[in-house]
């Protein structure tokens, strides 16, 4: 028989299978349908071996659930628009359009290598007109249900890429994409009001996510429960918004965000030139920067004071940075006794610090206090609530009385913004929205959609959006009247292409609608894979869009992922991050041309945990090599004389039926290291089995057709080829995945080792409820051990259950 060569068997089966339609997806095909996807790619020029890390264990969960009776839709599509195509296209004079296409070209060819089950019949890139047509769709039924608005104010903008950023993307307070400090500008810009399903958003009931992914996402929504308040000004009432409503009597001076509109008509004549150069100072600041002045905190005083709601005293105001205007109301009352902030700030200026929230048993805030205090106790200090429980019994009780007296309401607020959507940059979705002189802003109609790009004519990076440069394409008509009216020339987002791309897959052509309603029994996404890097940018997103499309009436699902789980990152073989600065990249093509897909795909499922990750081992390839060899051969090798191993028929089916158990158990839960290792081990006892008098039995048979199928999702080529060199018909894709004997997979009798006098002699099979006498009994009985027993005397004799007999002789 011939030696494994994948070489010789890969490319052809790919190529018979994609001449079969192998892996086309049949809405109508039978089974309950399951839908597993992969987050898409950037179509960046080159598939890394991230991606196959990525894609190789989702697909060998693909297609263990189509064997077991599944009918399951498997696609991929690129992520196409976005920036890194606009500056390749400025830095070397292409058309993002050609560099974008012909990387998906190349990128496809890389991906079909893997050998998946991909229906690629549905690929779409989500630059087609065909496809942001629907995104400008969607854009003007957002706008016609108030989901999509405009507004001025201060966004964060990234001087590098020269364009706005959402506040998804600012993190830590540099632009995700390129590391450059963000900005801040007051511009009028598109949102969409993803706040309006802030509390639905954090409820996951509908959607089995990871608890970091729910975490995170929880916490980016940040929902704070507490209350507005307002003190009298003499700018008029002005209202902060805090979640301690029962430390109000110790609320000894307010503090304005710099940025808050009524600083300069607090602020006195004597202090304006102190407040002015503060505000002018702040304003340079980037928003890192004041991130990393929590320690040393800044401020002035206004010269005004405000009137305590409760007490009637005055108390000072003051402008810092630490209070920002974007959150709450850009206001707060300051409780330096119980608010470490504003214990820093107020021992830095020399503020009052009135502790109204004492411990049980604790002696009284001094006045060398060192810290704030902002654990559970008693009120005091505060006249009529004194004595009261600190927390809810006295929030209460605060807000009662201020609501009596009209000053204050229960409020909820979230750390959540909405969606900031335009970019100003090129190589995105045009918003579909004319401005007409007499009508204003109008959304292009649908019978005009798509709203296409115009060609690219070498636009650069100007902070105008470059589509303003074509004065052609921005001249238009009103849709209500006719009139001259011109483009709005902003660009949406990419994460809106991606926010809904999913449901594209069920019909990626329909020209009626983003896709066919009466596919959407398809929905939702069964299983949706990829980084954890995602978890508040597009998870968060395709959430919210899914929760739109439901009041829409599209769906009438709550999620667009039933379950969701994230592969970890194979790190370089330093352990670190895989670039090519560190020069520690692995080629994936050169791995497939040195050792064929089904060793590649074999390495990645085995790495490591696939939620977990790892560095890569240039040695640890050898492994999955060699076994693939060993497995050609059980099948197809030389069979050496034998039969010299003691492998009997029960041996060999407790093999194969304890193996089929636990892959079946670790596919269904995502565990592909552990798959590999079983399938390994039990080419070892095939191995053996092959040279021992189970050879040849019906038990022989079953043994290689079922370890047949279990190779066939993780290593698909050599299980093809294998299927058909035992003569068989059809695909081994399409067969049922096998069903486990019970009763063969689990045994009651263990195999242990019989010592004598220190050495290994000989093994018994005993049950494993066996007594100390019967195993004796047992291990005296075997041929190799009676042997060395022979003419000696026993001294003693040790039983270990399930581990080993060992019997102690004098010599
Ligand atoms: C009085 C107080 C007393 C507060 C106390 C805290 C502790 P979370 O939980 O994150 O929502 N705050 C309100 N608006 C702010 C802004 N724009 N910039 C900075 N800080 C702001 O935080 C709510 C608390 O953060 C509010 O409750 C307010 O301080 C402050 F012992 O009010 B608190």
């Amino acid at each position: 028989a011939e030696r494994y060569n994948p070489h010789a068997i890969e490319q052809k089966w790919q190529d018979q299978w994609a001449e079969d339609g192998l892996y086309r997806f049949d809405e109508n095909g039978p089974g309950e349908k399951f839908y597993a996807l992969t987050m898409f790619p950037y179509p960046s020029g080159n598939l890394h071996i991230g991606h196959w890390y990525a894609n190789v264990a989702p697909d060998a969960r693909a297609r263990w659930m189509r064997m077991r009776g599944y009918n399951v839709l498997f696609p991929m599509g690129f992520d196409a628009f976005g920036l890194p195509a606009e500056n390749a296209a400025i830095k070397n004079n292409v058309d993002p359009a050609a560099w974008t296409y012909g990387n998906i070209k190349s990128m496809t060819a890389q991906f079909q290598r893997m050998g998946t089950m991909i229906d690629w019949s549905r690929q779409f890139a989500t630059s087609d007109p065909e496809y942001y047509r629907w995104n400008q769709w969607f854009f003007t039924e957002f706008f016609k249900r108030g989901l999509a608005y405009k507004k001025g104010g201060l966004v964060n903008w990234c001087p590098k890429d020269q364009t706005v950023l959402a506040n998804e993307q600012v993190v830590g307070g540099v632009c995700e994409r390129c590391g450059t400090p963000v900005e801040r500008r007051n511009l009028n810009q598109w949102y969409l009001r993803i706040t309006d399903y802030a509390d639905e958003l954090l409820d996951f009931s509908d959607t089995d996510m990871p608890e970091r992914v729910r975490a995170m996402q929880t916490n980016w929504i940040g929902k704070s429960v507490g209350a507005e308040i307002v003190f009298d000004t003499p700018a008029g009432p002005e209202t902060v918004f805090t979640t301690r409503p029962d430390t109000i009597m110790g609320a000894t001076f307010l503090v304005l965000a710099p940025e808050h509109a009524k600083v300069a008509e607090l602020t006195t004549d004597e202090q304006r030139a102190t407040v002015e150069a503060y505000i002018a100072a702040a304003g340079r600041k980037t928003d890192v920067e004041r991130q990393q002045d929590v320690g040393e905190k800044t401020g002035v005083f206004t010269g005004s004071f405000a009137t305590h709601p409760i007490g009637g005293h005055q108390v000072p105001v003051w402008v810092a940075d630490y209070v920002l205007v974007t959150y709450g109301t850009g206001s707060i009352m300051a409780v330096p006794a119980h608010d470490e902030r504003d214990f820093a700030f107020a021992r830095k200026f020399g503020l009052d610090i009135t502790e109204v929230i004492r411990a049980e048993g604790a002696e009284p805030m001094g006045a060398d206090a060192e810290a704030s205090y902002s654990g559970p106790g008693v009120i005091v200090n505060s006249g009529e609530f004194d004595g009261l429980p600190g927390g809810k019994v006295s929030i209460d009780a605060v807000i009662e009385k201020l609501e009596a007296q009209g000053v204050a309401k229960a409020k909820t607020t979230y750390r959540l913004r909405d969606w900031l959507l335009a970019r100003q940059r090129y190589w995105g979705t045009p918003v579909p929205i004319v401005y007409c002189s007499e009508h204003g802003a109008q959304p292009v109609p649908e019978d005009q959609l798509p709203v296409r790009l115009p060609e690219f004519k070498g636009f650069t990076a100007s902070g105008q959006s470059p589509l303003k440069l074509d004065r052609e394409w921005v001249q238009t008509t009103c849709p209500v009247c006719n009139g001259p009216a011109e483009r709005d020339t902003d660009t949406m987002d990419t994460f809106v292409d991606s926010s809904w791309y999913m449901y594209r897959f069920l019909s990626p052509h329909d020209d009626k609608h983003p896709f066919d309603p009466a596919k959407a029994n398809l929905l939702p996404v069964d299983l949706y894979t990829g980084g954890i890097e995602h978890a508040i940018l597009h998870l968060l997103y395709s959430r919210f869009w899914t929760k739109v499309m439901r009041d829409m009436g599209l769906t009438t699902q709550n999620e667009p992922f039933a379950w969701l789980r994230n592969q970890g990152i194979i790190l370089g073989e330093d352990g670190e991050k895989m670039s090519k600065s560190r020069g520690n990249v692995v080629d994936p093509d050169d791995l497939v041309r040195e050792y064929g897909v089904d060793t590649v795909r074999t390495y990645l499922l085995f790495i490591a945990p696939w939620e977990v990750g790892g560095p890569w081992d240039p040695q640890g390839i050898n492994g999955p090599s060699k076994w693939l060899a060993r497995v050609w051969n059980v099948f197809f090798g030389e069979r050496t004389a034998g039969p010299d191993e003691a492998v009997t028929v029960a041996d060999l089916r407790y093999g194969i039926h304890s193996t089929l158990k636990k892959v079946t158990g670790d596919f269904e839960r995502l565990s592909f290291n552990t798959i590999v290792a079983a399938l390994m081990e039990l080419t070892n006892i095939l191995v053996r089995a092959r040279r021992s008098p189970a050879y040849g039995t019906p038990e022989w048979d079953e043994a290689l057709n079922i370890f047949n199928l279990l190779l066939a999702p993780v290593v698909p080529h050599i299980a093809e080829e294998i299927w058909h060199g035992r003569g068989l018909e059809g695909s081994v894709h399409v067969q049922s995945w096998p069903a486990t004997d019970e009763a063969a997979a689990t045994r009651d009798t263990v195999t242990i080792g019989v010592q004598v006098g220190g050495k290994v002699r000989g093994q018994v099979s005993i049950s494993k409820t066996a007594t100390q006498d019967e195993a004796l009994a047992a291990a005296r009985a075997e041929p190799d051990v009676a042997r060395f027993l022979e003419g000696k005397a026993v001294v003693k004799e040790i039983y270990v259950p399930g581990r080993i007999i060992n019997i102690v002789v004098k010599p």
